[in-house]
């Protein structure tokens, strides 16, 4: 039998049970009437009717391109895309709503910074300072910069309990470090890093801070004058808006030195059959039509997020995060990646003696249970944690104490057939 925690008990739950309404998705049932339990929202997130509603709306009633027509529609559908830009500029506490880049997702907005503002300020030699817990987006542009311009890369390294080491900061951080790239929040150890100090230490040493901020924006409140980052990356996607619209935010007077990294339309002043001079910010890095509709729809979740409140969404997940951390710790052969609550998001990795995380993430699908298994773009992390892939559960707004439960209660199952009585029963079964 699992030997699970049973003296958890279930946090209250802090946002209201209607909530879970409004994501249409989230209703149905899977594999023979199992009700659908999503843990997968830091792969991606569900969206809610009324983000959904608003793109539809945009699509029958308001839709044509930008910045272009002297017609109604056009300048109906102008004003809902700048509108959210200002939506984005409030959420993440920005000084001027031109410092607001609309991209495809914090992937593109990285590899903008890492072209952009990378290949005109560094040269051989110069260092970039990253850290073992980033996704691949935020080490594959910095590899094709150090690549292209001989800089050097450097790591903050980690604690045994997965955060950063800040104490070892100043062994990495020097006078040829001319950026410091850094996720708010882990993916995979779900690990919550102290921006606030990291850009105060690294603005001291003259370097310029990128925050990663895909699994940070869609569950905690962000300030980026008080965080006093220089840029930050976001996806649409994870919190609650469509696919394909993300957010560069960088200080205007970067963006403003910075040359612009596509050219197309709309990113222009002036064209001549020899040469061209580029627009101001924020069109001059939007070349080409934008994801309009994207756009809007991301500013219907900023209001959706905002209405409920980013605090009480942190809240909400950090007693799930205990509770499921209480739980799961009950279950033999266990481990989980990462600190200890206080110090993590709504991420919980883990791993089995036996089997294999994707055989894990496949038992669960059956029960109905949606997780994530792999090295979750995250393989340098996973190398060093000396394993190949983790399974991890990912908790949003939408998900309840219950859900916790049904994680507990399957994972329980897996881990109890995989043990040695386990196997045998197994083999018992295939025979008969
Ligand atoms: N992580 C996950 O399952 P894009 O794909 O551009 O929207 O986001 C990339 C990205 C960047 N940084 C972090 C910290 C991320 O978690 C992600 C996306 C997903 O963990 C998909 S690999």
């Amino acid at each position: 039998m699992p030997t699970l925690d049973t003296t958890a008990l279930p946090p209250e739950s802090l946002l209201s049970e209607t909530l879970r309404d409004d994501f249409p998705i989230l209703q149905q049932t899977i594999h023979d009437n199992k009700r659908l339990v999503f843990l997968d929202s830091a792969a991606s997130s569900q969206r809610p009717r009324q983000v959904i509603q608003r793109v539809q709306d945009l699509y029958e009633r308001d839709y044509a391109n930008v910045h272009r027509g002297i017609h109604v529609l056009s300048e109906r559908s102008t004003d809902a895309y700048e509108l959210a830009r200002q939506k984005v500029q409030h959420f993440l506490g920005a000084k001027q709503d031109h410092e607001i880049v609309f991209t495809a997702g914090t992937t593109a907005s990285i590899n903008a910074v890492a072209r952009s503002w990378g290949d005109a300020n560094l040269s051989a030699g110069d260092q970039i300072l990253l850290t073992p817990m980033e996704h691949h987006s935020n080490l594959v542009p910095w590899f094709q910069l150090a690549d292209r311009t001989g800089a050097l890369i450097r790591h903050i390294p980690l604690t045994d309990d997965g955060r950063l080491d800040l104490d070892r900061l100043e062994e990495v951080l020097g006078e040829r470090t001319k950026i410091v790239a850094v996720t708010q929040i882990s993916n995979t150890l779900g690990t919550i890093n102290p921006i606030e100090e990291i850009t105060q230490r690294a603005h001291a040493a003259g370097a310029v801070v990128l925050v990663d901020a895909a699994q940070s924006a869609p569950h905690l409140a962000i300030d980026v004058q008080k965080l006093g980052v220089d840029f930050l990356a976001l996806s649409g996607h994870k919190m609650c808006g469509p696919t394909g619209v993300g957010v560069l935010y960088g200080r205007e007077e970067l963006l403003d030195a910075m040359p612009p990294f596509q050219g197309g339309g709309s990113m222009i002043n002036q064209v001549r059959l020899d040469g061209f001079t580029p627009t101001g910010l924020p069109a001059k890095f939007e070349a080409g039509t934008p994801p309009i509709a994207q756009a809007v729809g991301l500013g219907a979740a900023i209001d959706y997020l905002t209405a409920i409140g980013l605090d009480k969404i942190a809240r909400h997940e950090h007693a799930l995060v205990q509770y499921a951390y209480e739980k799961l710790q009950g279950i033999e052969g266990l481990t989980i990646l990462g600190p200890s609550p206080e110090h993590r998001a709504g991420v919980v990795s883990f791993v089995l003696t036996e089997p294999h995380a994707h055989d894990i993430a496949q038992l669960l699908d059956l029960d109905g249970i949606a997780v994530r298994a792999g090295h979750h773009c995250t393989q340098p992390l996973h190398t060093l944690l000396g394993i190949a892939a983790s399974t991890r559960a990912s908790f949003y707004l939408y998900n309840r104490p219950a859900e916790v439960d049904a994680l507990a209660d399957s994972l329980g199952q897996v881990a109890a057939l995989f043990r040695p009585s386990g196997r045998k029963r197994r083999r018992k079964e295939a025979k008969s």
